[in-house]
């Protein structure tokens, strides 16, 4: 199936002259009024993709809201966004349960969309759609992972390649266990952005952490220390025995510094063949604190001398246009913390440019969905 479920503007309204016509004898005199002023004229539908972007119920780009898995089952999207409002997992400040929300609604364009960048309607080329959040509540941490890992789970069994929205990062153990889970005994690679290695054995004593994701996937074996590639490290973190324990599992670290002096282009070149070593596709793990805390202020740990958005953008871009995307999670945005949806947007267009990405191949004639029939 291409396209979205309903795409099409619908054909215009008549003019707004053509007013009710017929007055009852009751009729109030300033009835004539309204008639006049064209209030009475007819509603103009519109498909809800088209409408304003801020009109009626809030999902990501105005796609449908599909929870229900039967029904996912049978459109076979190409795309499902998740949202994943969680936070009971942070070290510091807090807020990203606000997350998918605000990633959601920081867009002020609606319909099909037209990427310049990449050249492709991604909403004509593929089939997308919002799937709703898992259902977490407050306080309950591992019942909230457990959520998580159930709702990607369903969703990415249908084949619809997920898009989760954070969130803190902690949700990244759950998100990639289950694509993995699903895709074993094919292995998923992971290209992991961060300032941070989110590799520590615990954070205050807790192994579900924002600070250990990373950790935990590799102890479960859920992902191979060798394929674990993070692109971004910088400041203060982790301290040497953590960053020992990341080199004796082979992961692989690109810090902030080797961008500066190699450029994001080549960096993340080889972060796709180190992921990829072994596997055949790679979960994409967005944490928006990679990018420079003065252009993506929102978030809950932020540390100075990022990239930049438009290097982060490429660099989705870059890894969407050649290598089967197994998934994608867009965490630690903190709307409380964000200045003028600042945050927000570059989290927003992360998701699009990879949408859009994967959109140009579909149109090219690839399968962007995943066959869960091998
Ligand atoms: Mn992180």
């Amino acid at each position: 199936m291409s396209g979205r479920p309903a795409g099409r503007r619908l054909a215009p309204a008549a003019h707004l002259s053509e007013s009710v016509r017929i007055m009852s004898p009751s009729t109030p005199p300033f009835a004539a009024s309204i008639a006049n002023l064209g209030w009475s004229g007819r509603e103009e539908p519109r498909d809800p993709l088209d409408r304003p972007s801020y009109v009626g119920p809030v999902s990501f780009a105005q796609l449908p809201w599909i929870e229900d898995g039967a029904e996912l089952q049978r459109l076979q999207a190409d795309i499902a966004i998740i949202g994943a409002p969680f936070d009971d997992a942070v070290t510091h400040r807090p807020g990203t349960r606000f997350g998918p929300r605000a990633i959601r609604e920081a867009q002020y364009q609606t319909g099909t969309l037209h990427s310049l960048q990449v050249g492709v309607e991604p909403f004509t080329a593929l089939t997308a759609v919002d799937a709703g959040d898992a259902l977490v509540y407050p306080g309950r941490l591992e019942y909230g992972h457990g959520a998580i890992y159930r709702k990607v789970r369903e969703v990415a069994a249908t084949g619809a390649i997920p898009i989760v929205l954070g969130g803190d990062h902690s949700i990244t153990w759950p998100n990639a266990t289950a694509v993995a889970e699903l895709r074993w005994p094919q292995r998923i690679g992971i290209v992991h952005f961060d300032a941070h290695a989110d590799a520590s054995v615990d954070g205050y004593g807790s192994l579900h952490s924002h600070g250990s994701p990373m950790r935990r996937l590799i102890e479960s074996g859920a992902v191979l220390g060798k394929n674990f590639v993070q692109v971004g490290l910088r400041g203060y973190f982790p301290d040497t025995e953590t960053l020992s324990w990341m080199r004796e599992n082979g992961m692989r670290s690109h810090f902030m510094t080797e961008i500066e002096e190699r450029g994001s282009e080549a960096v993340i070149a080889d972060a796709i063949s180190e992921a990829l070593d072994g596997p055949d596709a790679i979960w994409i793990s967005l944490d928006i604190d990679v990018v420079d805390p003065g252009l993506a202020p929102g978030t809950g740990t932020p540390e100075p001398g990022g990239m930049l958005t438009r290097e982060l953008l490429r660099g989705l871009r870059q890894i969407a246009a050649q290598v089967p995307v197994a998934g994608m999670d867009i965490v630690e945005v903190s709307p409380p913390y964000d200045w003028a949806e600042s945050t927000a947007m570059i989290a927003n267009r992360a998701a699009l440019e990879v949408i859009s990405s994967l959109a140009k191949r579909k149109e090219a004639g690839e399968t962007i969905r995943w066959q869960p029939s091998r």
